[in-house]
């Protein structure tokens, strides 16, 4: 079968000539006005980016390459067995727009088995680690560490032609994915104890090897939920903090280790993918506050008193969504399907009920709804996962399908250093001053 490597040396002549089209046709015409606010107000809503392997649409929500969450899981190759889509074959969607053979996941799977072990040096930066440590910090560091066997910076060094970047930066997008799973697995055994590491099985898909890693293979429904949840997490078009970050890094042709590591630091902070951390933590605290089966009441109280403190409600709110989130409906389903009966899973929906009408009522926040964090805890949590403080971890794990695959294209297509103009306060009085 063709590998994904042939197929996108056959896509990228014909994506060269496309955009050099699209930029013909389309290149002066004007995008819609910037306001001043959109420079004070973190650039929200302000067209600055190209990212083909989604698109965000603020009411109906993401979009794989044109496919929405319901038809990936649909179209995309399962496991033997298996009902969830295998996060192989999104990767291979993002990189190509094509839904992949069930022979071409599998190929896929067993490359990223074989390529899948670490440097000594980086197991033993994370072994020196206290495990005081935030588990992203720790991420964070081992994947900066890869940049050490970059075949990118290497070829770089070498004088490798701009025409060819395209081809070190897969290699090392395909190494980066393929050792997620030992790096997390690592940190999540090193910090929590678990026993000796198990080695990756090279005839199991990749969500199997994580599920693996990290101590929950025997529950076939975890690895599972590890499909879905690495599928639904991997892109939101190319604004977010940790794919920008990712795309801005690589800009200046840092390799896909240096360029992720930067994205594994934004997507650490709590108004991004730790999130899904503030969520559980947030949920706990109001069930040793207000007790189990609360009240409505009781809860609605509570969602405004942190209101009160100052505090955000996690799990609520976004910056472009305007509905609930389809990976929030999509974990639901699961839920749904695979622990209906959770206590837990019966106080996020509790929530879900009573947060969009505070949050209306607040009248603050331009977005009252859930967002992906509010919901993958408890999937966590139902199959023991219980260490709040290693759930960004996972997102960071399936993120890197995102930004790697753009990265990718940014080197195929030559995407250029990103570097935007910025205004004084100061320019901006003069600037506006009779306008
Ligand atoms: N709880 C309380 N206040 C909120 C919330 C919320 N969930 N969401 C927005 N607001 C506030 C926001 O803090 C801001 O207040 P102020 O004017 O005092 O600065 C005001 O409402 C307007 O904010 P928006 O324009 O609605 O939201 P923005 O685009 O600036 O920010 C988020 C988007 C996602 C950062 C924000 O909704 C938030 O802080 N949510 C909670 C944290 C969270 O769930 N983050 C995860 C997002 C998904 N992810 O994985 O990255
Ligand atoms: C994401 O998945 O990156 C978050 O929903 C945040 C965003 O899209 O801004």
């Amino acid at each position: 079968a063709q590998t994904l490597k042939e197929r996108l040396a056959e896509l990228i002549p014909a994506e060269i000539e496309n955009v050099k089209a699209t930029r013909a046709e389309h290149g002066k015409k004007s995008f819609g006005p910037v306001l001043v606010d959109q420079l004070y107000g973190g650039m929200r809503g302000l067209p600055a980016l190209i990212w083909d392997g989604s698109v965000l649409d603020a009411d109906e929500g993401i979009r794989f390459r044109g496919k929405s969450i319901p038809e990936i899981q649909q179209a995309l190759p399962k496991a033997p067995g298996g009902s969830e889509p295998l996060p192989e074959g999104l990767f291979w969607l993002l990189l190509t727009g094509e839904i992949p053979t069930q022979e071409q996941v599998t190929a896929l799977s067993k490359d990223w088995a074989a390529r899948s072990s670490l440097p000594s040096f980086v197991e033993e930066i994370l072994d020196r680690c206290p495990p005081t440590l935030h588990p992203m910090s720790q991420f964070s560091l081992a994947v900066t560490a890869l940049n050490h066997d970059s075949a990118f910076a290497k070829a770089y060094q070498q004088g490798i032609s701009k025409k060819e970047y395209w081809q070190p930066t897969f290699e090392d997008a395909m190494d980066l994915i393929a050792k997620l799973p030992n790096i997390a697995g690592r940190i999540y055994r090193n910090v929590y104890g678990g026993g000796k590491l198990p080695a990756i099985d090279a005839d199991k898909d990749y969500s199997y090897n994580l599920a693996n890693l990290l101590g929950f293979a025997d529950k076939p429904d975890f690895v599972e939920l590890m499909r879905l949840y690495i599928t639904i997490h991997s892109d939101h078009e190319g604004g977010n903090v940790s794919a920008h970050t990712g795309k801005l890094v690589g800009s200046a042709l840092s390799d896909p280790f240096l360029a992720f590591g930067a994205s594994l630091n934004g997507l650490a902070g709590p108004l991004h993918g730790l999130a899904n951390q503030e969520v559980l933590i947030w949920l706990r605290k109001m069930q040793s506050k207000i007790g189990e089966n609360a009240s409505d009441d009781a809860v609605r109280e509570y969602v405004w008193s942190t209101l009160k403190a100052g505090q955000v409600v996690p799990g609520y709110g976004h910056a472009v969504l305007r509905k609930t989130d389809p990976r929030y409906m999509a974990q639901r389903e699961f839920a749904l399907k695979h622990l209906p009966e959770n206590p837990l899973f019966k106080l996020v929906n509790q929530v879900y009920n009573i947060v969009p009408g505070v949050l209306l009522e607040a009248g603050k926040a331009k977005n009252p709804w859930p967002n992906v964090d509010a919901h993958s805890g408890v999937l966590l949590t139902h199959y023991g996962l219980n260490q709040m403080n290693f759930y960004t971890v996972l997102f960071g794990v399936s993120r890197a399908f995102g930004v790697a695959s753009q990265l990718i294209w940014d080197r195929a297509l030559g995407a250029p250093l990103e570097r935007p103009k910025s205004y004084s306060t100061e320019a901006i009085k003069k600037i506006f001053k009779d306008k």
